[in-house]
């Protein structure tokens, strides 16, 4: 009787279905290949769950039915390896898809070494976050996070429909950079050449540049936070969806912004049916258009409920939670917050000698999703903010000289994709939203 044997080449083997495509009707032989996800040993009978990238498919080997040093070999198939499978399909009404195959021939070309320190079925974890973000490919395979990333597709695809139908351009902005824009975000500098160089911590001044020659621009790309913190809901590299619109102000963002999340929310219970069906999930309710709450009107009510919040502070999570207001539990907006909480590109509202902007964080609960403005396009008022915010306008030289050719009034936003995940799957930790996140301890894998 022979061991099961390596063969790490494909050889001549090539898969003709995946899981999906398998139906008790199909008469041929047929090829499946994928990693074992469980086996059961019942002594004359063995059932190999296989699973690729479209769902799982059972292998049943009976002794007696099949060959018996096929059966032996069988035996062997360990969780986690990689294999092929030859073999006839016949019905089998408890198994996926309503049918089981029975092998004729087992390729194992990677076969699993140890046993993976963590459950991969089921759709909770009972390991804790670090040991999943070790062994993350491994981690990756389980059922959830398939759902959760097969979703993320689904909401980047979205918004790229959704703003290509609005006629904006899709950009990529530089990441290595000069400058920083988000003042109070730290920065990570890195070598260029023989230069301090820092990662982007924004598009931000790229895509507002941007609108003079496309008008309307947006980006899906990286950015780059030096987080101090340890929290759930930062990341030291995420996701940004950004936008910037030639010839509108907040307002008008702020209805762009709305109206994708809806998009995004009916893309994804059209195209995801499946998986919001195994995650248990229902979406959140979205109606247009969102509520709309002045800062200072939060900061009262907050006071009202016992907070200790001046005006001019920022609006934590941990504060928002002490609103009870329904309203505030799904999607909604902080507009018109103080001028001196937003970078020196956000444009002062023109009352009150500019104590406020126009700007506007999207919410959902307490968790921040996106933040958006109206923007100077005023050369003389920018450098004034700069040097308001102790920077140096000479630093920004490369920026300010394009406001001499005629910069149209312009607004944009950032919404994190991640955070966008969490608040539509109701992830509790950012991580999870993300293949191999980033932060103040992880740098690997
Ligand atoms: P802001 O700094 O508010 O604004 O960032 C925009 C959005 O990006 C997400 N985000 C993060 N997500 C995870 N981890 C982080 N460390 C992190 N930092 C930010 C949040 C946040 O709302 N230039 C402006 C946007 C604009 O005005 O167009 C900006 O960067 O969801």
């Amino acid at each position: 009787m022979g061991d099961l044997l390596e063969e790490h080449d494909l050889g001549q083997w090539r898969r003709t279905h995946y899981s999906s495509e398998i139906s008790p009707s199909i008469g041929d032989e047929i090829v499946v290949m994928g990693w074992v996800a469980s086996v059961r040993d019942h002594g004359n009978i063995l059932f190999i769950i296989l699973k690729d990238m479209h769902g799982e498919i059972q292998i049943t080997a009976k002794k007696g039915e099949c060959d018996d040093s096929l059966f032996e070999l069988a035996k062997e198939v360990k969780e986690h390896s990689s294999i092929g499978i030859r073999g006839k399909v016949r019905p089998q009404e408890k198994a996926p898809n309503g049918a089981e195959i029975v092998p004729a021939e087992i390729r194992a070309f990677s076969i699993a070494k140890k046993a993976a320190p963590f459950m991969t079925q089921g759709k909770t974890s009972t390991v804790g976050i670090d040991t999943r973000l070790d062994l993350r490919a491994v981690d990756l395979r389980r059922n959830y996070l398939g759902s959760v990333f097969r979703i993320r597709q689904t909401v980047l695809n979205s918004v790229r429909e959704f703003l290509d139908r609005q006629e904006f351009i899709e950009v990529n902005t530089p990441k290595m950079i000069a400058t920083a824009t988000e003042g109070g975000a730290a920065l990570f500098p890195i070598f260029y050449y023989d230069r301090e160089a820092f990662l982007a911590q924004s598009p931000q001044l790229y895509k507002e540049q941007l609108t003079m020659a496309f008008e309307n621009v947006f980006e899906i790309g990286p950015i780059f936070r030096a987080e101090p913190s340890r929290t759930n809901r930062h990341l030291s590299e995420a996701i940004s969806i950004d936008i910037e619109r030639a010839f509108a102000d907040y307002g008008d963002v702020m209805s762009i912004l709305e109206r994708m999340i809806v998009s995004i929310v009916e893309t994804v219970k059209e195209r995801n049916a499946d998986d919001l069906k195994f995650l248990e999930l229902e979406l959140p309710a979205v109606e247009l258009p969102f509520p709309k709450y002045s800062y200072s009107d939060l900061i009262d009510k907050l006071q009202e409920a016992g907070e200790h919040i001046q005006w001019g502070d920022d609006v934590t999570p941990q504060v928002m939670k002490s609103l009870q207001d329904d309203r505030l539990g799904g999607f909604y907006f902080i507009i018109d917050w103080p001028t001196s909480t937003k970078p020196f590109y956000v444009k002062p509202g023109s009352a009150d000698g500019g104590r406020v902007c126009e700007s506007f964080d999207l919410m959902f609960g307490p968790l921040e999703m996106s933040s958006g403005s109206t923007r100077i396009n005023r050369k003389d008022q920018l450098v004034e903010r700069m040097s308001k915010q102790g920077l140096k306008p000479d630093a920004f030289d490369y920026h300010l000289r394009v406001f001499d050719y005629g910069v149209p009034p312009h607004a944009g936003f950032g919404l994190g994709l991640e955070r966008l995940m969490m608040a539509l799957i109701k992830v509790e930790n950012i991580r999870d939203t993300t293949l191999y996140p980033r932060d103040i301890d992880r740098l690997a894998p």
